[in-house]
Formats: structure tokens, sequence, C-alpha cells
């Protein structure tokens, strides 16, 4: 077949590999243009931002995620990593969708199923590309999948499992409406039968919108009794009147993630043969995916975590929420023009401590003046000096939690470099 790889990423890059190997017909598609040494040898191509007018005549045109469906003009067959992995996958599919929490969630799955002895496949969005591994599978495996609403888009089959956690406006500045976004997460429903299950969200409307797009197989609500799926009651993990462990086992902090867990254990349920011993296991050996309100260090009774992935005011309440303990916030950056005053407005009420940083300090401490919330202004700081004044100010029993609810390109290169700066700097205090 002649195949053309539109997106050479991640995606595109693995997607070269397995159908060149398949023996097909290869050619590279992207809008911009790569150095000649970053591609394979002898590669065909088509490079430049008119790439995409050069389309027709293949028998499949392969989409990356991060490319709108819409942009693809072809007479060809459009299909997708994600579609081929579907279609060809011969171990069941336990696929992860919603705005937040997903790659915990699929990472919980992932970790119980392995505790229970299965081999477990965990792809996706988490950063595994999934054709990279589909060679590999065999029939007695499990495929975890974390699916975003761009590898959801055009899906024409759904998995096994269905999980859709909450779901908020996210990506507008690539789907087009809310429409568009929750339409694209309906597809790990849509396309379920009889056997297939669909575990969603107790409350969350949008959620629910995608558990209805089919009326085939079971959907149950997680973290609810009355559904027949996981939920919590004496901080233990119940099914039905079964407990199941106790709820200490999840590393993970805040309210949100025992829901993750009740959502994974449903999930994890049908392939453990009553191996329940694998729940309280898989749970405890998952300490966390970096950047995400992930515990980095303790030292004198202090401990430090990073959100560093948090570049929202919504993710840093929900950081802060998470805590009962005295709290210091590492908060700002750059500006993407968001409003922060119920954010502040959340640390007045919990008496948290902001260390304002980045091009956003002076805006912050005005805001935290206003409001009545201690705040230290520390911009033009290093990270390692953020951190110090963070150590010289927490009492024995606080935690620190960069959580900076902005983007980091006026100080970082990215939020994974000034997470990775802000482990280095809590390293170099322990
Ligand atoms: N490109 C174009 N035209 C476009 C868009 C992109 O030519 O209109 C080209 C770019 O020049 C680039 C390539 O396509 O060379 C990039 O492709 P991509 O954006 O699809 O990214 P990949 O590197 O293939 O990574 C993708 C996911 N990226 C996105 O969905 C944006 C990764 O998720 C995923 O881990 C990886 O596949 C493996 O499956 C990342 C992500 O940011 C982590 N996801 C979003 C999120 O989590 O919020 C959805």
């Amino acid at each position: 077949m002649k195949i053309a790889i539109v997106g050479y990423g991640a995606e595109g890059k693995a997607s070269y590999s397995y159908w060149r190997d398949l023996g097909h017909e290869v050619t590279i598609v992207d809008e911009k243009e790569i150095s000649p040494y970053d591609l394979p040898y002898g590669s065909d191509m088509l490079l430049g931002k008119n790439a995409f007018k050069y389309l027709a005549g293949y028998d499949l045109v392969v989409r990356s995620p991060g490319i709108n469906p819409s942009k693809l003009k072809t007479d060809s067959k459009i299909w997708s990593a994600t579609n081929e992995f579907f279609a060809k996958c011969p171990a069941p599919i336990i696929g992860v969708t919603g705005t937040k929490g997903k790659g915990t969630t699929a990472s919980l799955i992932a970790a119980i199923l392995t505790a229970a002895g299965k081999t477990v496949h965990l792809v996706g969005n988490i950063g595994t590309p999934a054709l990279s591994v589909l060679p590999k599978i065999q029939p007695d495996d499990l495929a975890v999948f974390e699916l975003s609403s761009f590898q959801l888009w055009d899906l024409e089959k759904s998995p096994h499992i269905a999980v859709a956690l909450m779901i908020e406006a996210d990506h507008l500045d690539v789907h087009k409406d809310m429409k568009d976004y929750v339409g694209a997460k309906s597809n790990i429903r849509r396309y379920q039968t009889d056997n297939d299950i669909c575990i969603y969200h107790p409350t969350n409307e949008l959620s629910a919108q995608v558990a209805a797009a089919s009326t085939e197989g079971e959907a149950k609500r997680y973290a609810v009794v009355d559904d027949g799926a996981v939920y919590v009651k004496e901080n233990t993990f119940f099914v039905q009147n079964q407990a199941l462990c106790s709820n200490d086992a999840v590393q993970l902090p805040g309210a949100h993630n025992l829901e993750n867990a009740c959502a994974a254990i449903t999930a994890a349920l049908p392939f453990l043969d009553n191996a329940y011993d694998a729940i309280e296991k898989g749970l405890r050996s998952f300490t966390g995916l970096p950047h995400r309100l992930k515990l980095v260090g303790e030292k004198s009774g202090v401990r430090y975590y990073d959100d560093s992935i948090a570049t929202t005011p919504g993710s840093a309440i929900a950081a802060i929420s998470a805590f009962d303990e005295p709290k210091l916030l590492i908060l700002g950056g750059s500006d993407k023009g968001a409003d922060y005053t119920e954010l502040i407005e959340a640390c007045k009420s919990t008496d948290t401590h902001v260390l304002v940083i980045g091009a956003l300090a002076g805006k912050l401490r005005k805001l935290c003046q206003k409001h009545h919330v201690a705040v230290t202004d520390l911009a033009g700081k290093t990270m390692q000096s953020i951190v110090r004044s963070a150590t010289e100010l927490a009492a024995p029993g606080s935690v620190v939690i960069l959580s900076p609810a902005a983007a980091s390109f006026d100080m970082f290169k990215n939020y994974a470099d000034r997470g990775d700066q802000f482990v280095e700097a809590v390293k170099e205090l322990v």
C-alpha cells in the first residue's frame, strides 16, 4: 500500500516504522521543515507549509493526534495510529479519557493489573505511541490506552472497557467548540457492544453525555454505591458489600485521586478473578506521574510537591484543596490572561502563604495584598533560591507546593523543565 504519515512527531515516527516494517511504501508529510538528519535515510517526504495540499492518491493517510481532521482534504482513506491499534490489537483494550486524571487513572489500572500478574501495555497520550508496542502484544495480555480527544476524534471502534472521567472545557484552541470536544470524547463509548462496559463520573454532566453515546453494554458511575461500581466507605474501597482494601493504599494526595482510584479499580475488576490483594499492591506501587502533584522530597518535617503541570488557576485550587496541612504555594510564570481572583480567595480561606514568581509576580503580589493573603515576592529569583526561600518560611508539618497556575516560558523551557528544576532544588536540600 501507499501510505502517507501526516505529522512526524512521536506518533508519526512510530507509525512510519510500523508500516515500513510491514513492507509498505511510506511517505512522511509534515507542515514543518525537518532536517534530513532527523528523517530516516532514503525516506520519501513532503515537507513545508503546503505539504497537506498533496495528499491525493494514497491508500491511507495517517493523521497524527495534533492535526485537526478538517485540515486533511484527500480522496484517500483517513486513518490514525489509534484506529490501526484498535483494529489490530489481539488483547482486550481498556480506554481512559477525561479532561484531567486520565494519565493517573490509566497508570493505576496498569499497576493493579500488573500486580495481578498480567502482562499490561500502557500506551497512548501518556507518551508511548501505541503502534510502537502493537507487534509485541499477545492475546492474553491487556492494553491500557490513555486516550486524548485528539486520538478519539475519528476513532471507529470503542474499547472493551471505556472509562470517562470528569470533562470540562479544554483544547478549545483546536476543537471548534465544546460540542466538537465532547463529540470526540464520546467515541470511547459510541461503538461499544453488548459485552462492553462504560464507567463514568458520578456527577459530571459531560461525562454522562459520553456514557449516553451508546445504549449497548453496561454503563455505571464510579465512586457511588448505587451503580455497582467501586466506592469509598469508612476509608475502605468497596464493591457492593465486599470490602476490597483500605484507601490508605492510594499514594496520591487529594479526594479526586480517591475517585480516580475508584474508577481504576472498577475497570480492573473484571480481569482480577477475585484476586483482590492485587488491588492494594497495585495502588501502593504507583506513586504518581512526574509533575502531577507528586511528592518529591521531605526535609525537617516539610514535604515538597511538584505540580508543575498546573498551568491554570483551577488546577492550583485543586492542588491546595488536596492538603489539610499549612501550605506554601509557589505561584506565577508567564501571563495567559487568566483570572486569579478565585485562586487567591482560596489561598485566603486555607491560610496559604503565596510565593509569587516570574513575569506574573507583581500582578499576583498586588492581588494577594488586596485579599490580605501572606505573600513573598520572588520575582527574578532562580528555582534554587525560590525553594530555599520556601524552606526558610515553612514550619515543620507544612507542605510546599509548586502549582504555578501559569505558563512556564518566561523562566523555563516548558512545564517539565520547571518541574525538573524544582525537583533538583529540593534534592539539594535533602
Ligand atoms: N503537525 C503538522 N500540522 C499540524 C499539527 C502538527 O504538520 O496542524 C506536525 C508537527 O509539525 C509535528 C507533528 O505534527 O512534527 C506533531 O504531531 P502531534 O502534535 O500529533 O504530536 P506527537 O509528537 O505525535 O505526540 C502525540 C500527542 N500529542 C498531541 O496530541 C498534541 C502526545 O500527547 C502523545 O503522547 C503522543 O502522540 C503519543 O501518542 C501529548 C499532549 O500534549 C503529551 N497531549 C494533549 C494533552 O495531554 O493535553 C492532548
